[in-house]
């Protein structure tokens, strides 16, 4: 059946955001922040947050979070985002986020938020445990995107799931309160090269933050010589590199590093193993090393430029908290209209 809905016709936003949860690592810098920057280049209009009310879905140090929301900002800038051109801001200096949130956990329905497989995976077995915060996690994440009626979403392929969800809560509001077009259905923009980096040391598992080996992962942090160090040790098999893409499959880890080597280049994998087939990693290692650390380098030292200065950063922050707050405000009136409730 053809969908005759009228559909959102507003300006076009980006939003992300990233939580501030430890030390970024290359699929945060391929899967988002390398993305970020991109669009922004694009001349896109864009919304970067640190989502911080995320963060605390799961146990965090005390005193951590003031320290590591500095950091993502940081990041962002290392990565190209300018704050003259983006806002970059803190989730929970904007309470817009978890107004509509409660309202979208009155909208999504149970079904919808217990199929999400990110709740099982870092909830683990002991789901019991969990916090209602780390169930109810995507439904702030819809709040998150709409609050800024933002239309497209750089993220990883990791939050695909999480990306339809919020479109189902924004396709039932607007259906529900019969305002249809209000909230635009947000597109995730998954695609392309780095959408899914996966552990060094075990290529069916995504590089993560929380991995308890350092080796899984390059740190936006590592110098030359542990970027060698973990390319050096990472998990391959007894072959060579293959001629075409297709022979990549079943051999995970090697399509992870043939996939790094592709991003960081900006080169296709036909490309790079038109180069290295049949060579073996004695040869590829050391040139994705080489690749890797030509293309981290700058970022890495401008990352810690940035983050010698604190209070610029702090800058940065309220400025961003202003902005975004100046965006949500007359979004957040309209929906309080359209959903009823008394208004002075
Ligand atoms: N391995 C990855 N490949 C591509 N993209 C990735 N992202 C995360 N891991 C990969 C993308 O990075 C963005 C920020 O993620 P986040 O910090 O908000 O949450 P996360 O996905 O939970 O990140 P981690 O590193 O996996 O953290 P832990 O270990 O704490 O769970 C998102 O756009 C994500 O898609």
């Amino acid at each position: 059946m053809t969908d005759t809905t009228p559909a959102y016709t507003g300006p076009q936003r980006v939003f992300s955001g990233i939580q501030p949860t430890g030390s970024l690592h290359l699929g945060n810098y391929l899967g988002a922040l390398k993305k970020f920057a991109d669009l922004q280049a694009e001349g896109h209009d864009c919304v970067f947050c640190v989502v911080d009310l995320h963060a605390i879905t799961m146990p965090v140090e005390r005193g951590a979070l003031i320290d590591q929301t500095r950091q993502i900002a940081a990041a962002f800038m290392a990565a190209g985002v300018d704050p003259a051109k983006s806002v970059i801001f803190a989730q929970s200096s904007v309470l817009a986020h978890v107004e509509l949130a409660w309202i979208f956990n009155c909208v999504a329905r149970m079904g919808w938020v217990e199929r999400m497989t990110q709740f099982k995976d870092k909830a683990g077995k002991d789901a019991e445990r969990a916090s209602v915060g780390l169930f109810t996690y995507p439904v702030l994440q819809a709040a998150d995107i709409l609050a800024y009626k933002a239309t497209h979403v750089p993220v990883g392929e990791d939050q695909k799931q999480h990306l339809e969800l919020s479109r189902d809560i924004a396709e039932r509001f607007n259906r529900e309160y019969g305002v249809p077009g209000f909230f635009p259905l947000p597109e995730p923009m998954i695609k392309g090269p780095g959408a899914r980096i996966m552990s060094l040391k075990d290529g069916t598992k995504k590089m993560s933050k929380s991995d308890p080996s350092d080796l899984s992962r390059i740190s936006l942090v590592d110098d030359a010589d542990a970027i060698s160090k973990k390319i050096r040790k990472a998990t391959t098999d007894t072959g060579v590199i293959p001629a075409t893409a297709e022979e990549l499959k079943g051999r995970p880890e090697v399509e992870n590093l043939v996939g790094i080597f592709a991003a960081l280049s900006g080169r296709s994998v036909e490309s790079v193993l038109a180069e290295f087939e049949g060579k073996g990693f004695g040869v590829f290692k050391p040139a994705l090393a080489e690749v890797t650390v030509a293309h981290l380098a700058p970022i890495t030292a401008r990352y810690r430029d940035i983050l010698a200065d604190p209070a610029g950063i702090d800058r940065v922050l309220a400025d961003g908290a202003g902005r975004a707050n100046a965006i949500a405000a007359p979004i957040m009136d309209e929906v309080r209209r359209v959903v009823g409730f008394w208004r002075p």
